[in-house]
């Protein structure tokens, strides 16, 4: 194989070297954090394309910028298998990630100050659907709900009750530390019930809905928020589906003459971001055509298979689950019984080559930069190739972790453990990588 980034190694060793200490690493650890899968090589070659020279502000045909005939057709190359992969009416492929992606969602649906409802980032949720410390906190009033502290699920009769004493403006459905399927078909009538738009965050789970094994939002929101990267192996860029029509055109803006998809797109641009990121657009276009395919269904099943299998191998050697396994890509590790920290577990895991997070789990008495739980997902061993058979070796080696951090003895058994985990994970090829 051609050696890679030759022109790197020449001008820039320093650059070079810390790219490919990169690789060494990624290609000798367990990547295990829930929102990380590999790229392929096409998505990276996209990025690194001449659309990364281009300024395109504006959209498809009515442009800021001369020069743009490339642009255009590679937009809606995008913004076509976009809406086919995910049977939507429309799609806005410009968001530079999910953060912006959501922002311009709160633009064009709610106005400063208005109430809308969002897990708190220590219940399962994200930063962005309302969490005080974020722009989405700070400019409108978070109504929160989150999962049950037992059953670690949601209680939609509970998400109803608090529906319809709010009367929120929005509601997100969606979560980036949650185990259970989400039932957008029940949330969608809550938010019926109160006039709310329905909105679906899918960042961390688009590719189990393209793969058929967790619900499709799409049939019931106003609007579906995404990132391309993440499960979806595209570039670290967002993108908005939505209707067309405002099913509350009347009710919340009667005085506009855009509708909801106008309203996104004018969100989108000119209102929070400038020139577009061509170079991610072309690869969100590649990664949105790959995702149609069979292999890449497949590998949205295998990694509910593996996670479950994970979770099983686990509980076989004492580690505990919320909500007993997963239903998702997600584990949620609990050790709010145990004397020592989700962080305590997360680091001696890194220091064995796995790689996770700390992660606050439902019930947690503890802080958010210590925790109850560690968070672990499977899409990028599974991007790796591994089955349901390779997760009981990855239980394993997690295992003895959790046993050596108990024992306090994790300094003399990692040299060891990272050791076997670099040898597991020659035995894959890696995309992208290898
Ligand atoms: N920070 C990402 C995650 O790890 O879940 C979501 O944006």
């Amino acid at each position: 194989m051609a050696e890679r980034f030759p022109h790197l190694k020449n001008s820039d060793p320093e650059v070079y070297d810390l790219i490919q200490k990169q690789i060494e690493f990624e290609s000798t650890t367990l990547k295990m954090i829930a929102s990380e899968s590999f790229a392929p090589y096409e998505v990276m070659e996209a990025q690194g394309s001449p659309f990364t020279n281009k300024y395109a502000e504006g959209y498809p045909g009515a442009r800021y910028y001369e020069g743009n005939e490339f642009a255009d057709q590679i937009e809606n190359l995008a913004r076509e298998r976009g809406k086919k992969l995910f049977g939507a009416e429309h799609i806005n492929v410009q968001p530079y990630s999910g953060s912006p992606a959501n922002n311009a969602v709160y633009r064009a649906i709610a106005k400063p100050g208005d109430k809308i409802m969002g897990m708190p980032v220590s219940q399962s949720g994200h930063l962005t659907h309302g969490w005080k410390v974020s722009f989405s906190g700070m400019d409108y009033t978070q109504v929160p709900f989150g999962p049950d502290p037992v059953t670690g699920k949601i209680d939609m009769d509970q998400v109803r009750q608090i529906a319809l004493a709010e009367r929120p403006r929005m509601i997100w459905a969606g979560t980036s530390a949650y185990t259970y399927k989400l039932d957008y078909a029940a949330f969608a009538d809550i938010a019926r019930e109160v006039d709310a738009y329905l909105v679906a965050d899918i960042a961390h789970i688009n590719a189990l809905i393209i793969a058929g094994v967790h619900p499709d939002p799409v049939p019931h929101c106003d609007i579906v928020s995404s990132t391309s990267h993440k499960m979806l192996r595209g570039p670290r860029a967002g993108f908005i589906l939505s209707k067309i029509e405002d099913r509350y055109q009347q009710k919340y803006y009667a005085e506009s003459k855009f509708n909801l998809a106008q309203r996104v797109d004018r969100a989108v641009f000119p209102c929070l971001q400038g020139g577009p990121h061509m170079h991610a657009i072309a690869a969100m276009a590649f990664a949105f055509g790959y995702a149609m395919t069979d292999e890449f269904k497949e590998y949205g099943r295998q990694i509910l298979k593996n996670a479950q299998a994970l979770g099983g191998y686990l509980q076989q050697r004492g580690v505990a689950l919320i909500g007993g396994g997963t239903e998702t890509h997600i584990l949620l590790l609990d050790f709010r019984k145990e004397e020592y920290t989700g962080k305590d577990v997360s680091q001696a895991m890194a220091k064995c080559g796995i790689i996770g997070n700390f992660n606050m789990v439902p019930g947690d008495t503890r802080k958010p930069f210590t925790t109850s739980g560690v968070r672990l997902g499977t899409p990028s061993l599974t991007a790796m190739g591994m089955k349901e058979a390779d997760m009981e070796k990855v239980a394993d080696f997690i295992s003895r972790v959790c046993q050596a951090v108990k024992n306090q003895n994790i300094d003399d058994v990692a040299p060891g453990i990272r050791g076997e985990v670099a040898e597991f994970c020659r035995s894959f090829t890696i995309p992208g990588l290898a």
